[in-house]
Order: structure tokens, then sequence, then C-alpha cells
């Protein structure tokens, strides 16, 4: 894979509550830490992202008496999976993970910060109207090609993927650097999608 100053390597959520031990654990989550560190080095530019909730937030099942973890509620904007309380503003948990490699890192962009509004993607909010600013920065320093990965496949990188599409960005999910939360068949599904849309999809070993 050729790289130009136009590409940047974008890396959702590596945060201690998503990894093995973590308030919302993904599977195999720190299996993504050693290819984004090889890659940190070599994309021009990198940004970052970081689910950053207030206490109490609309995507906590306790928020919602009655509900258990992975319920789903109807929010005011649709349907919301309840998750466990997880990436707390100022907590451990909501933490960049200690071993990745950030120091290239040009922008962290933190989301999910509205208390009623969950953020799955980096650039757009659940209730699909509120924008992050991300297209815009990207917009404005000419970055044209992302390249996604981190935690979870199958929703704040799905997410983040579609949206970067529909914004006509170029996009690739390096696919040995994401890992998913497989609720009921989401992980298939969400390949499924991402290859609809037209995001391609790319082994880290490409890189060189
Ligand atoms: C995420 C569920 C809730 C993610 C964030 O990073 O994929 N998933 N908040
Ligand atoms: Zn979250």
């Amino acid at each position: 894979m050729r790289l130009t100053e136009h590409d940047v390597l974008l890396v959702i959520d590596v945060q201690n509550d998503f990894l093995p031990g973590g308030a919302l654990a993904v599977p195999d989550g720190d299996a993504v830490i050693a290819p984004l560190n090889r890659l940190s080095a070599c994309v021009p530019h990198v940004i970052l992202t970081q689910d950053w909730h207030p206490p109490g937030h609309a995507s906590f099942h306790g928020s919602h008496p009655g509900k258990a973890p992975f319920d789903t509620a109807d929010l005011h904007y649709g349907k919301q999976v309840l998750w466990p309380e997880h990436c707390v503003q100022g907590t451990h948990g909501a933490e960049l993970a200690a071993g990745l490699r950030t120091g290239r890192a040009e922008l962290v962009i933190r989301k999910g910060y509205h208390p009623g509004i969950d953020s799955y993607s980096a650039f757009m909010e659940a209730d699909r109207r509120t924008r992050t600013g991300l297209a815009g920065y990207l917009a404005e320093r000419g970055l044209t090609r992302l390249f996604l990965a981190g935690l979870a496949t199958d929703f704040c990188v799905l997410w983040t993927a579609l949206d970067a599409r529909a914004a006509g960005f170029d996009v690739f999910v390096i696919e040995d650097a994401v890992r998913g939360i497989d609720l009921d068949g989401s992980l298939a599904r969400a390949w499924a999608a991402m290859e609809q849309a037209g995001i391609g999809r790319i082994a880290s070993a490409a890189f060189g």
C-alpha cells in the first residue's frame, strides 16, 4: 500500500474498558495493540478516538430501571443497546491503553459526552444529527483517505466507517487491527454492511 500525505490512521476506542478485564471487554481486544503500534509509525497522520461518557449516561443499563446489560431501550432518537457502565470521563477505564503508542497522534477526538445521546461513530452521534466536527477537521487538513482500526468492529468501527464513506472519504478497515463484540450476529452483519458500502478491507501486512 503506497501511502501519501492525505492518509490518516483513525484508531477507534482502544481504551482500558474495552480490553480484557475491562467493564465492556471486547474478546481478544488487546490483540489490536501490536499491529496498531506498527501502523502508527508509518501512516503519515494519526487520529485517535476516545469513548467519553458522563456518569449516568443514557447508554448505561443502570440509567434505565429494570434493564439489564445488552437489553435495548427506545430512546428519543431510536433503539439503543444498553451497555454496562464503561468509559466514564476521567476514570481508569476511559484511559487509552497503556501499551498503545500515541506519540504521533495529532488529534484525540472524544465522543459520547452528551448525557442523553450515544455516539458509536466518530463523525455523528446516534441521534444522526449532532456532528462531532471530525469531517470538517479532516476536510480542512486535506485528509481524504482513512484507515480504520481499533474497537469494536461491529459498533464504533462500523458506524465510523459507514459515516466516513457517506461523507465521501476513501475508507479501509485494517482487518487484523480490529476486534468485535458480536451481539446476535452483529459482527458478520458489520462486515457485510461495510463491503456493501464500498469500504475496503486490508491487512496490516500490506503496509510493509
Ligand atoms: C463501543 C459500545 C458502547 C465501541 C462504545 O467502542 O465500539 N461499543 N460504546
Ligand atoms: Zn460507549
